[in-house]
């Protein structure tokens, strides 16, 4: 009880601006969380979070560790030809390639990235490989693909018809360099243990550039985990989290005692602080902290996320800042 105490005292105290010692902080969280349900917690970006939830409860169920859920979750929404920002179906650049971006982040805070990659239709994968089978955190473009082919990756065509067809209207209509598409799946897994993983993967802005790398496959941008505090992952205009290292920013907010929601929230007002914006810019933040508390804000309405916890998998409507 005197740590729960602690705890809501340090919540109290971050609400007032008073900082507190970092490892008091940490004991606190990770107390908070022992006394919890100690359930599984699942959260996602967007809709096609909902069935990405599912297969990671699914994959914890059947015994998987937390990386296994959160590696098995986002590959859903890749494999899914009907979800047009990841993987299998993304939208092309604006040259007609799918180029996808994703990372991973496991509780040792062990990381794997792949920026770039081509005709290979499960990228979280492919950076796994990279966190568990390199000594290095990130591999681009034809490194990358020959890294993955190396390790039994098979090439795939991954513009489906349909997506070719959205790229050659855009083509024939729309203002070069005009892009669009802000359905990246960032996810974060907490097990019944509290223990911490997250992915985040995409087939970034649609039309895209030819090069262009965005925030998902950065650590820290894109995603964040530090399995003594919490994570973050994000969504949206990547731009304009790189230049704030949005993720790792919430985590720290988070490490000084703030709510994840409310930590989310103050990463949005910090690009309004730094950056002039543009009026079709969208970002937003999904987070989750040792205690099991998660939330999520975005900088403009529309965006919502997927929540699983104790049994119950739905859809939440973030609040937004403009
Ligand atoms: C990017 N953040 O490449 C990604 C795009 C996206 O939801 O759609 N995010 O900038």
């Amino acid at each position: 009880m005197i740590n729960r105490r602690r705890f809501l005292l340090s919540s109290l105290a971050a609400s007032f601006g008073i900082s507190l010692p970092v490892h008091v902080k940490s004991a606190n969280l990770r107390q908070a969380f022992r006394e919890g349900p100690g359930a599984p917690l699942i959260i996602s970006t967007w809709k096609h979070g909902l069935p990405a939830n599912r297969a990671a409860f699914d994959s914890l169920s059947a015994g998987g560790s937390v990386l296994d859920a959160v590696e098995a979750g986002v590959r859903i929404s890749e494999g899914d030809p009907a979800v047009t920002s990841v993987g299998y179906g993304g939208w092309p650049d604006a040259g007609g390639e799918v180029t996808l971006d994703a990372c991973i982040m496991d509780r040792d805070g062990n990381a794997g990235s792949v920026a770039c990659l081509k005709h290979i239709k499960h990228p979280v994968s492919v950076a796994r490989r990279v966190m568990e089978k390199t000594p290095h955190v990130m591999l681009v473009g034809e490194g990358a693909l020959q890294f993955a082919e190396k390790e039994g990756f098979c090439r795939e065509n991954l513009l489906t018809p349909q997506a070719k067809e959205v790229w050659e209207k855009w083509k024939r209509e729309s203002a070069a360099g005009t892009v669009t598409g802000h359905d990246t799946i960032g996810m974060i897994t907490m097990d019944s243990s509290a223990e911490l993983a997250g992915a985040c993967t995409t087939s970034g802005l649609g039309f895209k550039m030819q090069g262009r790398v965005g925030d998902s496959p950065i650590i820290g941008a894109g995603l964040f985990i530090d399995n003594e505090i919490g994570g973050a992952a994000a969504t949206g205009h990547g731009e304009l989290v790189m230049k704030t290292l949005g993720s790792f920013l919430i985590v720290e907010l988070m490490r000084n005692g703030m709510q994840p929601e409310d930590a989310c929230r103050e990463a949005l007002e910090r690009i309004l602080q730094k950056i002039h914006i543009q009026p079709n810019q969208q970002v937003g933040f999904i987070a989750v902290d040792k205690s099991g508390t998660a939330g999520g804000f975005s900088l403009r309405d529309g965006f919502e996320y997927a929540l699983l916890r104790e049994g119950e998998n739905k859809l939440i409507k973030a609040s937004f800042l403009l």
